[in-house]
């Protein structure tokens, strides 16, 4: 099957960040798109604006990708909207701390765990055989520039996306013959509200752009929208995407102006 001209794609993480800016470059383009995020709020105020500008179907439920249930009734509320499932946008994600491993919370740990690692097999899960079924899928996951390299502090964090790394990997094999394509979209140093949620202080979140001009949210939904115009016969394993002033794939060597 050819891919169709308009796709239905479900988005976690669809509230801030990657996953809202993937959810407002796609939503004009007349693609119809199922949005899931914890945050209610923020969801339906997205959900509403989309919508007005969209001609396809712009449809949103709260979600909590560590659950199970969450995750299943997220995706059958998709399914009953949209009819067919095309794509997986997997954006749910975060970081927690900087904390060394001899000192991480069990809360941190888990956190990043249940979210980055579990909520990403628990969202494949549930939706993988819908993707089948429609017989033009794609599956495109968040990872990181964390998932190739290591640093201080981001024991926890590296390894979950390292993991995901593993689980597209995996998918990639597992999928092989059933016309759906597999992508780790792996970002470096990306302004959203990521640094906020780690360190829980805005000041302290800046600081880690200063002076440099990191990436936003668009920049990566620039991508998923390129995945999405490429031959049928092309697979995109993994992208690495990175500001020109980060050269490492950690914060290691960043060309800072003041
Ligand atoms: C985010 C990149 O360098 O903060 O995934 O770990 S980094």
């Amino acid at each position: 099957m050819r891919r169709p001209a308009k796709l239905n794609i479900l988005i976690t993480g669809a509230s801030s960040g990657m996953g809202e800016a993937c959810a407002r470059a796609l939503a004009p383009l007349g693609h119809s798109l199922v949005l899931g995020a914890r945050s209610a709020d923020k969801l339906k105020k997205l959900q509403k604006e989309l919508s007005k500008k969209a001609s396809g179907k712009i449809v949103a439920k709260t979600v909590d990708v560590q659950s199970t249930a969450s995750v299943k009734a997220f995706t059958a509320f998709g399914l009953k909207s949209l009819g067919s499932l095309n794509v997986v946008l997997a954006c749910a994600g975060l970081a927690r701390g900087l904390e060394p491993i001899e000192t991480i919370t069990d809360d941190e740990l888990e956190e990043m765990v249940r979210t980055n690692v579990e909520g990403l097999v628990k969202t494949l899960r549930a939706t993988l055989p819908h993707l089948k079924k429609s017989g033009w899928g794609y599956v495109m996951a968040i990872g990181s520039t964390a998932g190739h390299a290591v640093y201080e502090g981001g024991g926890t964090y590296c390894a979950t996306k390292h993991g995901v790394k593993a689980l597209m990997q995996t998918l990639r094999l597992e999928l092989c013959g059933h016309n759906i394509r597999v992508t780790s979209l792996d970002p470096g140093m990306v302004e959203t509200n990521f640094s906020v949620v780690r360190f829980k202080d805005k000041s302290r979140a800046q600081k880690v752009y200063q002076g440099m001009t990191p990436l936003t949210g668009q920049d990566i939904a620039t991508c998923v929208q390129w995945l999405l115009t490429l031959p049928e016969h092309v697979n995109i394993d993994e992208m690495i995407i990175k500001p020109l002033d980060q050269a490492s794939h950690t914060g290691a060597k960043v060309h800072r102006r003041k």
